[in-house]
């Protein structure tokens, strides 16, 4: 049965989905009955930027934690970090590996998150960092650099003065319906029984917030200059984890579409029954009582983004990509300029989706139309690295 709605949701996403933004934006969040980012559960206008960071932001992190991701536990008996190696002159010379064991302690349990990081040598000062959230294979992400992935083209970042970094989602949540809750939520049994409590993609997120903690310790990198970076479910997961951990100065998303970037009411491509469905173990039990009932949400995903403010955060998208719904992924950063705009920051400078391979950018707020299909490629990388040279300010 689902495979017939998934081939009628492809032919309605590849007739309707590219309907121009400029209909879609004249239809506008009206049309769409978007939930309302500057207004309060109880009912006052948000005028300012105190109003936000005082009373709505909170609001809306509750409301997607209760709604959507699930909570985000904290309580840790210890943090530990084992720095397993640390080879210089890599990659020609140009940088240095470090591999690090992160390990989260809770009940008498623990987890280990293996960081692979590349620090370039020679920079004037300690450089930013691209932390990439990794579900596909590990050899995407290869320490010893004998495979090499424009999925996380290491080499090209390092030359752009900017340290990488990745970690494997595996590591604190198996990306699996049957196995996911057996490393992270093993320490957080409780989590199993709540309706709002976490799954895998919000474990994902944890375990980038872990790596944070990792990074903010490491003098050899700038932790204010952080990214949190992910594609697709990775994706989702990144903006999950920049939304609520306020410490990652830069949020991308790579295509990451439905309960990612893209708006779920627009019900374009991916939908909320067919995402849930496909992968019952991404989100909480409270999402699925929303399957079909996108227009009830008290949330949707331009508040996800709004959630950045003041901080940065790019999203991409790929215009073969219809099932990601691209024209819904530059919406929600359209509808969350308001936000922006709280705390003096500028839209993006365009009304409607930029054509195929041009990116817009404000200080804050980045988007791409990628040529091609769903996927990283160097052309996305280089179009952040584009956008963090400036809002990061870097000098190499
Ligand atoms: C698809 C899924 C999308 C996206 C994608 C990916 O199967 O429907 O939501 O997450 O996988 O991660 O590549």
């Amino acid at each position: 049965m689902i495979h017939i709605q998934v081939y009628k949701r492809l032919f309605f996403c590849l007739f309707f989905g590219t309907m121009s933004t400029a209909v879609a934006q004249k239809s506008g969040s009206d049309s769409l009955n978007l939930p309302e980012l500057l207004r309060t559960e109880s009912g006052e206008r948000v005028k300012n930027k105190a109003d936000w960071q005082n009373a709505r932001r909170a609001e809306v992190v509750k409301l997607f934690e209760d709604n959507v991701y699930g909570q985000v536990p904290k309580e840790l008996d210890s943090l530990r970090f084992y720095t397993k190696k640390v080879q210089k002159g890599v990659m020609n010379g140009t940088a240095t590996l470090k591999e690090v064991d992160i390990q989260a302690y809770r009940g008498g349990d623990f987890v280990t998150i293996r960081l692979v990081l590349f620090i370039p040598d020679n920079t004037p000062i300690a450089p930013p960092v691209f932390l990439l959230i990794n579900h596909r294979d590990t050899t995407n992400m290869d320490p010893t650099r004998k495979v090499k992935m424009e999925f996380w083209p290491a080499e090209e970042i390092i030359q752009r003065g900017y340290a990488v970094a990745a970690f494997h989602v595996a590591d604190v949540a198996a990306d699996n319906k049957n196995t996911y809750d057996q490393q992270v939520l093993r320490l957080y049994p409780d989590q199993k029984q709540a309706a709002n409590g976490m799954r895998a993609i919000g474990a994902w997120g944890w375990g980038a917030s872990r790596v944070m903690d990792y990074l903010v310790t490491d003098a050899a990198i700038d932790p204010q200059r952080v990214a949190v970076v992910g594609h697709s479910r990775g994706g989702k997961a990144a903006l999950w984890c920049g939304a609520q951990d306020e410490r990652f100065a830069l949020t991308i998303s790579n295509d990451s579409g439905c309960t990612g970037a893209a708006l779920s009411r627009r019900m374009v491509g991916e939908t909320v029954k067919v995402i849930n469905t496909n992968f019952p173990h991404w989100f909480s039990q409270v999402y699925k009582t929303f399957n079909d009932r996108e227009k009830e949400l008290p949330v949707d995903q331009h508040m996800l983004i709004a959630l950045m403010a003041p901080r940065a955060v790019y999203v991409a998208s790929a215009s073969e990509d219809a099932w990601a719904d691209p024209v819904g992924e530059f919406l929600s950063v359209k509808y969350a300029e308001p936000v922006f705009k709280l705390f003096g920051l500028s839209p993006l400078p365009t009304a409607t989706q930029p054509t195929i391979g041009k990116a817009v950018v404000s200080q804050t707020l980045g988007y791409h139309l990628r040529p091609g299909g769903h996927g990283l490629t160097l052309f996305d990388w280089e179009r952040y690295m584009d956008f963090a040279d400036v809002y990061f300010k870097k000098t190499r």
